[in-house]
């Protein structure tokens, strides 16, 4: 058998499920290589030399001189054009796709993220900030509001079809239960979850590198909490 073209670093977080969807979705052979945060593999030697920024998820193209690519979008964008999936040719369809997507990579993936931190490790750990929590909170719950308004008679973030933009937003959205921001009464946002969460392709994907229910507001939730906040003690 010969050796898939991508070998992607990641794990089960809202930001390295987006290549594992973008893969399972296109039917794309990968080699998958889990990183261990228990064992912070995110930060050794070996691993910051193919991500500066010691988080994940990473891929390297090894049809492409080993070509590595760091940061979620990127790799999506990167994924999109070598394999020609999921990224309009139509110049404004593939604008609107770029702009919903850094629209997640600067807003809802930082704000959600930094909810869920205060909350679920800082908190935990000791370090109790309510004012912080309230502003990354709201803040989200603003974000998704505005994603709510976007898709107000339309199935999808841009153009007509599924796309990068959609990949990239949906593990965080999907899983505000985690952030512990609201999504009652953001109907278009919930029609679009339904949509997304008949997707076999991704269903699967998020089974992976292993599953995660309790960032869904699924399984031992108390567990699952513990070892997270335990996980990122020395973030
Ligand atoms: N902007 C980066 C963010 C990556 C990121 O924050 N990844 C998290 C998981 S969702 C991570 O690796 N955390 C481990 C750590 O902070 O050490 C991207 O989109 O790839």
């Amino acid at each position: 058998m010969s050796q898939p073209d991508i070998l992607l670093y990641t794990a089960n977080t809202m930001n390295g499920w987006k290549p594992l969807i973008f893969l399972h979705e296109a039917e794309i052979d990968y080699e998958l290589v889990p990183i261990s945060f228990a064992k912070r593999e995110q930060k050794s030697d070996w691993y910051l030399k193919l991500n500066p920024n010691g988080r994940i998820p990473t891929i390297v193209d090894t049809s492409n001189d080993d070509f590595v690519v760091f940061e979620s979008g990127a790799i999506l964008w990167y994924l999109a054009e070598k394999y020609d999936r999921f990224l309009s040719h139509d110049p404004k369809v593939r604008s609107e796709t770029l702009q919903w997507l850094m629209f997640q990579m600067g807003g809802i993936g930082p704000m959600m993220g930094q909810a869920m931190y205060f909350q679920r490790i800082a908190k935990p750990n000791g370090h109790e900030d309510e004012y912080a929590i309230d502003r990354y909170v709201n803040e989200s719950r603003r974000l998704l509001e505005v994603l709510n308004t976007r898709l107000k008679g339309r199935e999808w973030l841009a153009g007509e079809h599924f796309s990068i933009a959609d990949i990239a937003t949906y593990p965080w959205a999907r899983t505000h239960y985690w952030a512990t921001v609201s999504v009652e009464g953001l109907d278009h946002l919930n029609a679009w979850f339904d949509r997304i969460d008949a997707r076999p392709k991704t269903q699967e994907a998020l089974q992976l590198p292993e599953p995660r229910p309790s960032a869904f507001g699924e399984g031992d939730i108390e567990a699952a909490a513990k070892t997270n906040a335990s996980n990122f003690k020395n973030n």
